[in-house]
């Protein structure tokens, strides 16, 4: 099972890299290592097994965060509205997105990142996203606020991108332009 010990940390080149394409259909391998980035999620979210294995809790988890550098995420979250999300995708990709932007109103951390950074950290508001599934099927997905953002902050992690690289050092705490908080969407 992947543990603490197998999250990558800030400074370390993979988090910095463009991640590979995953060859499809996915390899056994592939395949076994997104499920487990899945079950990380889920155990960490489980207060015993959290607390078993000393997991810090997280919604998402991108390959780069476990040293490999290929494009597939896993997350496990429910939204604002109570709407489900448990999934591992290969190659994801944002297809379209609003103008409008979101944020968190307490601003984002990262299970690499093992220090706070605060600040909004400006997202779109809106996204389409395209994606292979576990079970190999070509998935398309219109997500908004709190999943927007969930799904973005994973996807960075695919091309090098750390959460804080999006907060405006001169005004860390400014709303951005035509933005809506995603606890208020
Ligand atoms: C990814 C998230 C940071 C902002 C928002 C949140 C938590 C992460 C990082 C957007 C994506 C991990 C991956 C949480 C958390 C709310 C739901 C359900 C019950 C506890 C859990 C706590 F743990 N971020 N941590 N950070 N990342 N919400 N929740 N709760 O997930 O670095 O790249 O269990
Ligand atoms: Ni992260």
């Amino acid at each position: 099972m992947i543990t603490m010990d197998d999250i990558v940390r800030e400074g370390a080149p993979v988090l910095r890299e463009k991640a590979e394409e995953v060859n499809l259909p996915a390899s056994n391998d592939d395949n076994e290592t997104l499920q487990e980035m899945l079950q990380f999620i889920k155990n960490s979210q489980d207060d015993e097994i959290a607390k078993k294995y000393n997991l810090r809790p997280g919604v998402g988890l991108a390959a780069p965060q476990i040293g490999i550098s290929k494009r597939m995420l896993a997350v496990h979250f429910t939204d604002f509205n109570e709407k489900e999300y448990s999934m591992g995708l290969f190659n994801p990709r944002i297809v379209s997105h609003s103008v409008e932007k979101t944020y968190l109103q307490n601003g984002e951390g990262c299970l690499s990142v093992d220090r706070d950074v605060p600040g909004i950290v400006p997202r779109y508001a809106r996204i389409t996203i395209q994606a292979t599934n576990l079970d190999g099927e070509q998935v398309k997905f219109r997500l908004k606020g709190y999943a927007a953002i969930v799904l973005q902050h994973e996807i960075d992690h695919l091309d090098g991108i750390m959460f804080y690289d999006h907060i405006d050092e001169q005004q860390p705490f400014q709303p951005p332009e035509n933005s809506t908080a995603a606890e208020e969407m």
